[in-house]
């Protein structure tokens, strides 16, 4: 006969469901969509959920004492097919994301007993919050940055989106600076490859930018693509603040957690503001039914600390549900987010705001369709939208300007167009319809 060891407390996935349990204000809540395998229960595939994203796994231990049993992740609402977890804080290390999705987006993605697990929302208590310095400019920062008032940032990427050169990139800039656009932006695969180097286009995009600012009398500035190993990604960074800009650009989701963290402490001791790409993002949001939400992913962003982040543009070439891009706008924008049928409540408390930004296949018609749903707080970035006119980048640039403009002022584009050609021009080219 096997005899128990002192203070063992067997625990089956069962026990990880406790649906009078109230959560306290320092719990971190997750959302879930769980989809059990055939033969499985629901509240048996919750219960696996808790137990293997906190104390548990798949048999019972020896080890298990009372005392271990007060960090259990609890099960404490359960709708199918979504389930409410409530994480006690004592589970995660303060100020280390990589750790905390080791708990919630961890394992449980793998587990045999589900058929597809979604992490939908998080509700993050002000302890946890408090441990990361958020964004360091948010919106207003920004704003103040560049001297812009009352309507949408606008950004353009240089297309083709590698292979121009340093010189030719730097060209392009003081183009659509000159036309109206107020920041120059890298594309997320362009860093210091052969044939553009990254000092190289610092160096001359920047000597660019004081003859742009001082023809037009606006304040122009460069999101620089710093993504590289950590320790090269603080060497560029800190060579972005040596040529006096004020942004740097980073694709948080490819470089990890963990260097984006380091990387947001470089920052705040340079002073510089941090522009987020979220390549890699649809490789785990875009199936419904599994993975983790675009939503998710912006909460940690802004407790993280960036000052921009792509949310999608819905109208554009990439996959992006509305619904929840206002969704995820609200979080970035407000401070405080009530429940509601498909998400959790967030207080933000004294984090910064953050400035959403609409990319992915946009274009003059679609900017006031943009500009209705998300509003003016919003960075407006126009790639090929802008190098695809007709008449080049500069054209392509003041008919941006142009259709932001008529959509300010609320008068129809076309309307508006009879005396704008850039606008007009575009308008012929691609109509007012998204195109894939
Ligand atoms: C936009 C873009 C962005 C995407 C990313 C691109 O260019 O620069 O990387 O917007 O998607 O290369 O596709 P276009 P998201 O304007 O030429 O489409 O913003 O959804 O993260
Ligand atoms: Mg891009």
């Amino acid at each position: 006969m096997m005899t128990e060891p002192p203070g063992r407390v067997d625990m089956g996935y069962l026990d990880y469901v406790d649906l009078s349990y109230r959560p306290s204000e320092s719990d971190l809540i997750a959302l879930f969509r769980v989809e059990p395998a055939e033969g499985i229960s629901m509240k048996e595939a919750a219960g696996r959920v808790a137990s293997e994203s906190s104390t548990g796994s798949w048999t019972e231990l020896t080890t298990r004492t009372e005392e271990i049993g007060r960090i259990d992740a609890r099960v404490f609402w359960i709708k199918r097919p979504y389930i409410k977890v409530a994480y006690p804080s004592i589970l995660f290390e303060m100020g280390n994301i990589p750790q905390m999705l080791s708990c919630f987006a961890g394992n449980i993605f793998g587990m045999k007993a589900l058929e597809g697990l979604r992490l939908v929302d998080l509700s993050i208590p002000s302890e946890i919050l408090s441990a990361f310095p958020g964004p360091g400019f948010g919106i207003e920062g920004v704003r103040s940055i560049l001297k812009v008032q009352g309507r949408p940032i606008l950004a353009t990427v240089p297309k083709p989106k590698v292979g121009l050169s340093a010189e030719k990139t730097a060209e392009l800039a003081y183009d659509i600076w000159v036309g109206g656009v107020d920041l120059l932006k890298d594309d997320e695969n362009l860093t210091d490859q052969r044939f553009n180097r990254f000092e190289e286009r610092l160096k001359l995009v920047m000597r660019m930018r004081e003859k742009a600012e001082k023809e037009t009398g606006e304040r122009k500035s460069y999101l620089v693509n710093v993504t590289a190993e950590t320790k090269e990604m603080l060497r560029r960074a800190r060579m972005v603040k040596d040529y006096g800009n004020e942004f740097i650009m980073v694709d948080i989701l490819t470089v990890g957690w963990a260097a984006f963290q380091t990387l947001r402490e470089e920052a705040g001791d340079l002073g510089l503001a941090i522009h987020a790409h979220r390549a890699f993002h649809a490789a785990f949001t875009r199936n419904p039914k599994h993975g983790m939400s675009m939503l998710t992913v912006a909460k940690l962003a802004r407790m993280a600390g960036v000052d921009h982040i792509h949310v999608g543009a819905v109208f554009g070439k990439l996959e992006a549900d509305k619904r929840e891009v206002e969704l995820i706008v609200r979080n970035l924008r407000e401070n405080r987010i009530e429940e509601g049928r498909d998400h959790l409540a967030q207080s933000w408390d004294n984090v910064k705001t953050v400035f959403p930004t609409s990319s992915g296949g946009l274009h003059p018609g679609l900017i006031p369709k943009v500009i209705k749903s998300f509003g003016v707080d919003l960075i407006i970035q126009v790639g090929a939208g802008v190098w695809g006119h007709p008449r080049g980048g500069r054209a392509g640039a003041k008919a941006v300007r142009q259709a932001i403009d008529a959509a300010l002022e609320d008068i129809p584009l076309r309307e508006y167009a009879k005396d704008k050609p850039e606008l007009m021009e575009a308008l012929k080219l691609w109509g007012t319809r998204g195109h894939i």
